[in-house]
């Protein structure tokens, strides 16, 4: 890796402080790779400012040099949309991470880019609410990087993703420009929504800085189920049913049989149930009253339902999520999965989990597929191992037949570097001239994440 050139490190330097521009090959490795490992870059830098002004200055000091930057929250992406793999400097969000007072009348708060979601989910529950996106990688998926990725998470189903949370936004535009509209107003319609635009634009136009975020009332009382099913179709027929039994459905999670396995072997887990069954609907149900009664009652009207586990106390409860979260972990312990995460119509949702291993199997015949999901909001993650990082046949596979059943090519992840080939399947000629007329508008030198959504000019 070439390194950087001394007089734009000592402008950094002078910006950040010294200290804060990190050339170390063994320290900004750790931000050059993404935390699967399938997605490898290198940094000539990794610098790491410590408020909004700084982040303005870097940006404009690299804008005027076209030196490309790659944004960073906690580097959890999974779309090869965090990592410098075009050799770019990573601009690290973390010191961004202080949490304003949560409003007590609007129900929100203001947290920098570089808190994490752990951190927003304690001080929301801390001041008697609840922040309505949750997702396994809490603990280090950041707000900048899920507002960035507008990241869906375990709860969609009932709170929206993290664009619906997102009441205003700070940020550093490519040009160059701060835009700072972080009152929270619930009603606000005075020109473009530039929050829900910059949300979900990957860092390709806007260095996220800080958001304000609407919570949600707490639902005291819980409960979780799992439930045995036939199949894939009796899981998505389960799901629907019990959004309409049960208005306080916050999460409706599904996986299979292989993966049940792979889970409980791989983290030493004793099976849910005596026998093995085909699939698996995890639901959760939270509300002001304990919602038990009514939550049986709803599944004792599902008909195939096999075998059930209801849980109400939060050990047990978090023993059913461990056979849900736990998929990640024990996927990755193959070896570098190739994940596809991708959205079906729900009337298309079970044919593709029923059909995409024998198309995977025929394009990598010894690969194995692994299929998990928000069942609810059409979601599915498919995770293929036994097949080369680079060897992208299966992703064509799977996204291309995604696309085909009227779905989407990526539900949460985003797109990254991993997908853009595929954006044409999605986005009409007419949509792609647009998101490049916008692109040129909010980043003219191309600076900002050059490499996603668009390939490299
Ligand atoms: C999930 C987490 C990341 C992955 O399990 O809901 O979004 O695909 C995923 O392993
Ligand atoms: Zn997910």
């Amino acid at each position: 890796m070439r390194p950087l050139d001394p007089a734009l490190l000592g402008e950094l330097g002078a910006i950040v402080g010294a200290d804060q521009v990190v050339v170390d090959p063994d320290i900004v490795a750790s931000y050059a790779v993404d935390w699967t490992g399938r997605f490898q870059g290198e940094t000539p830098a990794v610098v790491r400012p410590g408020n909004l002004d700084q982040v303005a200055a870097v940006v404009d000091v690299c804008r005027g040099r076209e030196v490309a930057l790659v944004p960073q929250g906690g580097n959890t992406g999974l779309v090869g949309g965090g990592v410098p793999l075009g050799g770019e400097i990573v601009l690290s969000l973390r010191r961004l991470s202080a949490i304003g007072e949560v409003d007590p009348l609007a129900g929100q708060l203001t947290a920098g880019a570089g808190a994490t979601v752990a951190d927003v989910h304690r001080a929301a529950t801390a001041a008697g609410w609840v922040y309505g996106v949750d997702l396994g990688s809490r603990d280090s998926a950041t707000v900048g990087g899920t507002v960035a990725t507008n990241a869906g998470g375990l709860h969609v189903l009932r709170h929206g993703a993290t664009r619906a949370q997102v009441m205003g936004i700070e940020a550093v535009l490519g040009t160059g420009a701060t835009i700072s509209h972080l009152g929270g107003l619930v009603k606000d319609n005075t020109g473009y929504d530039l929050a829900g635009l910059i949300c979900g634009s990957e860092g390709t136009l806007a260095v996220v800085t800080a958001a304000r975020l609407r919570l949600v009332p707490p639902s005291p009382h819980q409960v979780a189920a799992l439930i045995a099913l036939p199949g894939p179709a009796s899981a998505v027929r389960a799901a629907t049913g019990l959004r309409r039994s049960l208005p306080e459905l916050q999460a409706a999670e599904c996986f299979f049989d292989a993966g049940l396995a792979l889970v409980c072997e791989t983290l030493g887990l004793a099976p849910p149930f005596a026998d093995r069954h085909p699939a698996y609907l995890l639901i959760e149900v939270a509300g002001q009253e304990d919602p038990t009664e009514a939550t049986a009652e709803a599944l004792a009207s599902i008909a195939e339902v096999a075998d059930v586990a209801v849980a109400t106390d939060p050990a047990r409860r978090a023993q059913l999520w461990r056979y849900r979260e736990g998929h990640t972990e024990a996927v990755n312990s193959l070896g570098q999965p190739h994940k596809m995460d991708v959205t079906l119509p729900a009337a298309a949702l079970a044919s593709f989990i029923e059909e995409v291993p024998d198309a995977v199997r025929r394009v990598a015949p010894h690969a194995a597929t692994w299929l998990w999901g928000h069942v609810a909001d059409g979601n599915v993650h498919v995770n293929v191992t036994g097949v080369a990082p680079r060897d992208d046949a299966v992703d064509d596979q799977v996204l291309t037949m995604a696309a085909s059943f009227g779905g989407s090519i990526s539900a949460e992840h985003g797109i990254g570097t991993a997908k853009r080939r595929w954006l044409h399947l999605n986005r009409s000629p007419a949509e792609m001239a647009a998101f490049g007329a916008i692109k040129q508008a909010l980043d003219p030198a191309g600076v900002l994440n050059p490499g996603v959504l668009f390939s490299p000019v």
